[in-house]
């Protein structure tokens, strides 16, 4: 029985992807954490923006750029109000989480931080908030130094606090590992990184889908996140930073929209937050991701936390009482709705291969997360991500897929 109080059957009629057959088979989306599916409300308002209202923003005065520029600027004090910015200027649109990490290595990166000076993150981190850091390495000397983990998915704090030291200038980690689903305790690794006046970057990803966010709370230096794991378009994000940070730091790219004037000798550049967002941004993916904040803020988010956190006991329990041969990876105590295996040495990519001509969507692979697969001595996982408009029902359906897949080898 399902233990949670809201309305699942009314949440599902509004993701139109979820009512299909693949390979002859219902559709069981269990790959989330790659990217979510999105609600009609989001479908219809960029459907909506290409017939009505496209034109380029910030740039007309004619009646169309008007309404594309209100409509991308209202969606801008929604993600602002969302995740209780202080400031609408410190939301920066982005192409995503990648971009925002990419944007603050390059930008804070260059131009605050010298050789030999340490950069934290963390084991558990994803390629986006490793690779970023190592280019700059490479570029002007900074040093690399990563939080261990234990064998349940958890940070090492211990290791942590004895890593911080004068020596570390900024401190970037995921808040939930996509790959894991460990929720890590940032308030502690930014209080520790304060006190010390170091800066710290949130990778939250993977925590949008899950949970409401409070920047200011929190209390972050940065935080970075992509539209599409929450439901909203894909290539467009958001590179929420501190004012006093945003303003101090050099613009990432040039061109259209990061200016106020330019001449051949100089250019003078933009403000906040139009000094980070050259270019024609993707005007229809953050209106969108303002449609997908509305859908979220008529959520009841408690009855989200209490299914998701019935689903990933459920599928704990189903998959250990099934199957003897079941490695999971990621047991941390404080966990969001990730499921990481592998079933005795059945290649993870087969037993996907198998599992989607049953209509089942796992992801296979390493996650982007290759320092995870390397530390657990293993190529890839097998990964079911649940979102809030899973179901119990559908968990079985992947149990007895996974029974058909172990019968086959
Ligand atoms: N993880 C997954 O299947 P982008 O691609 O920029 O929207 O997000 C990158 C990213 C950064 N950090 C974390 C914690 C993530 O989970 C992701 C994306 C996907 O797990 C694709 S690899």
């Amino acid at each position: 029985m399902q233990t949670t109080a809201f309305n699942i059957a009314a949440i599902r009629e509004q993701f139109p992807t979820l009512h299909q057959k693949v390979h002859g088979q219902p559709l069981v989306y269990f790959d989330n954490g790659a990217t979510s599916q999105k609600p009609l409300a989001v479908i219809e308002r960029i459907n909506h923006y290409y017939r009505k209202e496209n034109a380029n923003i910030h740039r007309g005065v004619h009646y169309l750029s008007q309404l594309a520029t209100d409509a991308y600027e209202e969606a801008r004090k929604k993600i602002t109000r969302y995740i209780n910015a202080a400031h609408a200027y410190e939301v920066i649109f982005t192409k995503g989480t990648t971009d925002g990490i990419n944007l603050v290595a390059q930008s804070y990166g260059r131009a605050f931080l010298k050789a030999g000076d340490e950069i934290l993150i963390s084991a558990m981190e994803h390629h986006a908030n490793i690779v970023p850091w190592q280019m700059l390495c490479e570029q002007i000397g900074t040093v690399l130094k990563v939080i261990p983990m234990s064998d349940k998915g958890e940070l090492d704090m211990e290791a942590f606090h004895a890593l911080l030291t004068e020596k570390t200038k900024f401190v970037s980690v995921v808040h939930i590992s996509n790959t894991l689903g460990t929720i890590n305790p940032i308030e502690e690794i930014i209080e520790a990184a304060h006190a010390r006046n170091v800066p710290v970057l949130i990778d939250g990803a993977q925590t949008v889908p899950h949970q409401r966010v409070d920047v200011q709370a929190m209390d972050a230096d940065f935080f970075v996140f992509s539209g599409h794991k929450m439901f909203g378009p894909t290539g467009v994000g958001i590179l929420y930073g501190k004012e006093e940070y945003l303003n101090a730091m050099p613009p990432y790219q040039g061109g259209g929209d990061m200016i106020k004037t330019v001449s051949f000798e100089k250019t003078v550049y933009n403000d906040l937050p139009h000094k980070f967002e050259a270019g024609t941004p993707h005007i229809a993916g953050g209106i969108g991701l303002g449609a997908a904040v509305d859908f979220l803020l008529g959520l009841d988010w408690e009855g989200v936390h209490a299914h998701e956190t019935d689903l990933l006991s459920y599928a704990t329990s189903r998959m250990k009482e099934t199957f003897p041969q079941l490695r999971i990876f990621g047991e941390a105590e404080n966990k969001a709705s990730v499921l990481s295996f592998l079933l005795g040495d059945i290649h993870p990519y087969d037993a996907g291969t198998i599992a989607d001509r049953l209509g089942i969507a796992l992801r296979t692979g390493h996650h982007c997360t290759q320092p995870i697969m390397t530390r657990f001595a293993i190529p890839g996982t097998m990964r079911a991500s649940f979102a809030f408009y899973n179901t119990r029902e559908e968990i079985d359906r992947m149990v007895k897929a996974l029974e058909r897949v172990v019968g086959m080898f």
